[in-house]
């Protein structure tokens, strides 16, 4: 299969693989098809094959292809054979199954975090039909603040958009945070669905972190651009506990002006410690 957004796909699986963000088969990609792109592929696809639980319910989602990065293959081999390490899946009538109609020509499974996946596209198809990326990685920085930083999206988010000005400007609705859970279920789903009603970011505490966007660009910039930030948070860190300057809550409100943007006025707090993750 050779079309443009399996070329785009490879391209985001290679890509975070070279950043050291899919360490064997860490991370994850989901990605609902437009009608368009489904016709295109039409006659490779086998809609005699057989019906599987998804193990959770995604009504919103029935009838629906996605194309989706398959469980315990390693992102780097994607662009190497894509059959063999991607499916493409079909959404039954209801939304409680879903059958592999293209793809994973060597037997498997679609992604362990089919649930969070599917679930998240529903969440996120109602709050914009032009949402169809769901990217899961394990950037090292951000996974490893997740250890000194503590479990509040608000001081997250705070910390984070301070370590570059671009950050308020790529995701002005914040960062969400889960507590650490056992991945692949439809409890850590549900939690990462409360985040994407409303935002584009919810990190997995000492796992991972899970973007959405309208296109793997869109996607594959977001996760780069929270990571960056969360390197330089370490480096600083590393050198102190505290920053001696930093971009105030004005300065937040400057930015949303001129580069308009709303900027939810519970991040920009005023500060009572210059501890890093403290108000
Ligand atoms: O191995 O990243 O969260 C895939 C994962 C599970
Ligand atoms: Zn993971």
């Amino acid at each position: 299969m050779d079309t443009k957004l399996v070329r785009d796909f490879k391209k985001i699986c290679s890509d975070g693989y070279a950043l050291g963000w899919h360490e064997r088969n860490g991370g994850n990609l989901s990605y609902r098809m437009k009608d368009c792109e489904v016709e295109e592929v039409k006659d490779l696809l086998n809609e005699d094959a057989e019906w599987r639980e998804i193990g959770t319910e995604v009504p919103d989602l029935k009838n629906e292809y996605f194309m989706v990065t398959g469980s315990g293959k390693y992102f780097r081999n994607v662009e190497l054979d894509f059959e063999d390490n991607v499916a493409i899946i079909r959404v039954n009538e209801d939304g409680t199954k879903y059958k592999i109609v293209y793809g994973l020509i060597n037997g498997g499974k679609p992604t362990s975090e089919l649930p969070t996946h599917l679930m998240n596209l529903e969440v996120l198809k109602k709050r914009d039909e032009g949402l169809r990326v769901v990217y899961h990685a394990h950037p090292a920085n951000t996974v490893a603040l997740t250890f000194v930083l503590p479990l509040d999206g608000e001081i997250f988010t705070r910390e984070i958009w301070e370590m570059e000005t671009e950050c308020p400007i790529v995701f002005p609705k914040g960062i969400g945070v889960v507590e650490w859970m056992v991945p692949g279920g439809r409890d850590i789903a549900v939690k990462t669905c409360e985040i994407m009603k409303t935002q584009d970011v919810a990190v997995w505490y000492h796992h991972g972190i899970f973007v959405t966007g309208h296109d793997f660009d869109e996607a594959f910039g977001l996760m780069h651009t929270v990571e960056k930030a969360a390197e330089m948070l370490v480096k600083v860190m590393s050198m102190s506990d505290r920053k001696v300057n930093t971009i105030t809550p004005e300065g937040f409100r400057k930015i949303a002006v001129d580069f308009k943007v709303d900027l939810d006025e519970r991040y920009l707090y005023e500060k009572t410690s210059d501890r890093i993750g403290e108000r």
